[in-house]
């Protein structure tokens, strides 16, 4: 996310930061490095404007020039300024008191709205809500199914229309499915179009008015750069957006349309989509994409992620264990292991420390594929040798690597480090 917007930024920055003493002359030079930086990433020119004219206010106003560290200062100028132009802090979903909440999305042809819908009712299901998903994109052959495929995965009921149907009709019977079968949030997925139209926009329109939705979010790809600001502002013309979900974070996209959307249309940024699992979202925090934008770390957004992938009772279990009130045997490795695994990959996790990106981690040493091995070799295992490796004698590690497909060195390899880390925990 943001990487090369995050680079060239902090190098930009960097010039500040490296100077004990800085002249007004020094300042807007650098702020017109950062200038170009942003441009280069697509961000749309007034946003751009604006936001250096901030900057710089600020800078030269705020006594920057007799402060200690005054580059420091101005890094945390350009932190909260860029968290600004992306909210006002975090802005939630208004939840109606008469459920259910209807929450519609909007967006071109493949922009992620049926993922999203999925990811948002998978995520707000787990939040103990009751979702239900409304199929209304019924001009694309196999919408319906993909809807319905992604309904299974997560567990939630989806509402479908025949295919070349009549989405208004299907919205409508959704809505009263949902009432009957106390479903208090319902999930209006739509069809997309290579570009925004009459037709589309009067088919959202009937939907919207017809459902009087809490959340009309637009779905917009960030790869799209700033073009994504102008398909907002259509979409906004006619719907009246309560907000946007950006999707495909995850890719490279440069940051134009994360950073304009909301200066130009006044829409916040809701969530971000950040993979194609149903799990890869995240509520968006300006504060936070700031912050990782300039490569400050996000720690808020490692501890959420590991609270949703981590099972409590078997952390606990497993702490109890690490901390010696226990055996930690290779099964509880193997827990460990799957319960880091799900947290998602490790690049991306260390993105999130501060300052991890320039930690020198040999990311393949948790590399998926070989964890897979590590898996396959612990599974080959009898729940005994798991529980007491000591008795893993040679035949018993032939036996193991020939169940695994691995080589008896990787066996060992993985038994002796096993060995090492129960000797960490016993020493504690
Ligand atoms: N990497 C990544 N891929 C995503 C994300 N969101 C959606 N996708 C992928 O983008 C493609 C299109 O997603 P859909 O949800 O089908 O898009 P849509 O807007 O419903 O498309 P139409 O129904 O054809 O208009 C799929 O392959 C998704 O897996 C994301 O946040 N990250
Ligand atoms: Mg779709």
């Amino acid at each position: 996310m943001f990487d090369e917007l995050g680079n060239k930024l902090d190098a930009a920055l960097g010039k500040f930061r490296q100077r004990g003493v800085l002249t007004e002359p020094m300042i807007k030079d650098g702020l017109r490095e950062v200038r170009r930086v942003l441009l280069e990433a697509d961000v749309n020119f007034q946003v751009t404007r604006d936001f250096l004219k901030r900057v710089q206010e600020r800078a030269l106003g705020e006594d920057v020039l007799k402060a200690v560290q005054p580059g420091q200062q101005i890094v945390k100028i350009v932190h909260d300024e860029l968290a600004s132009l992306m909210g006002d802090g975090r802005v939630t979903i208004s939840w109606t008191s008469s459920p259910p909440t209807v929450v519609m999305v909007a967006g071109l042809q493949g922009a992620g709205k049926t993922t999203s819908v999925a990811k948002l009712a998978h995520r707000w299901e787990r939040e103990g809500r009751k979702p239900m998903l409304a199929a209304c994109d019924l001009q694309r052959p196999a919408a319906v199914e993909q809807l319905q495929t992604l309904g299974e995965q997560i567990g939630v009921p989806v509402h479908a229309g025949e295919f070349g149907g009549d989405p208004v009709a299907t919205a409508k019977a959704a809505l009263a499915a949902a009432r009957e079968q106390g479903r208090n949030v319902l999930l209006v997925d739509t069809a997309g179009r290579l570009q925004i139209d009459a037709p589309l926009m009067d088919e959202l329109g009937r939907i919207k008015s017809e459902l009087d939705p809490q959340e009309i979010l637009l779905v917009a790809d960030a790869m799209t750069g700033q073009e994504a600001v102008k398909i907002a502002e259509g979409f906004d013309e006619a719907l009246d957006l309560t907000g946007v979900v950006l999707t495909k974070m995850d890719g490279d996209a440069r940051g134009g349309a994360a950073l304009s959307i909301r200066g130009v249309t006044g829409k916040p940024i809701k969530f971000v989509g950040v993979g194609e699992g149903v799990d890869a979202l995240e509520e968006a925090d300006p504060q936070r994409l700031a912050s990782r934008i300039l490569q400050m770390g996000d720690v808020v957004g490692l501890v959420e992620r590991a609270q949703q992938a981590i099972d409590v009772d078997e952390q606990e279990e497993l702490q109890r264990k690490m901390l010696g009130g226990g055996s930690f045997t290779l099964g509880d490795f193997l827990t460990a292991m799957r319960q880091v695994q799900k947290m998602g990959p490790l690049d991306q996790l260390l993105k999130m420390i501060p300052g991890g990106k320039k930690l020198r981690i040999p990311t393949q040493s948790m590399d998926p594929k070989r964890m897979k091995h590590v898996e396959a070799i612990i599974l080959s295992m009898t729940p005994q040798e798991r529980a007491d490796p000591k008795i893993i004698n040679g035949s018993r590690r032939a036996r193991i690597a020939k169940g695994s497909g691995r080589p008896v060195a990787e066996v060992n390899r993985l038994l002796k480090q096993f060995k090492e880390m129960q000797g960490f925990m016993s020493a504690e």
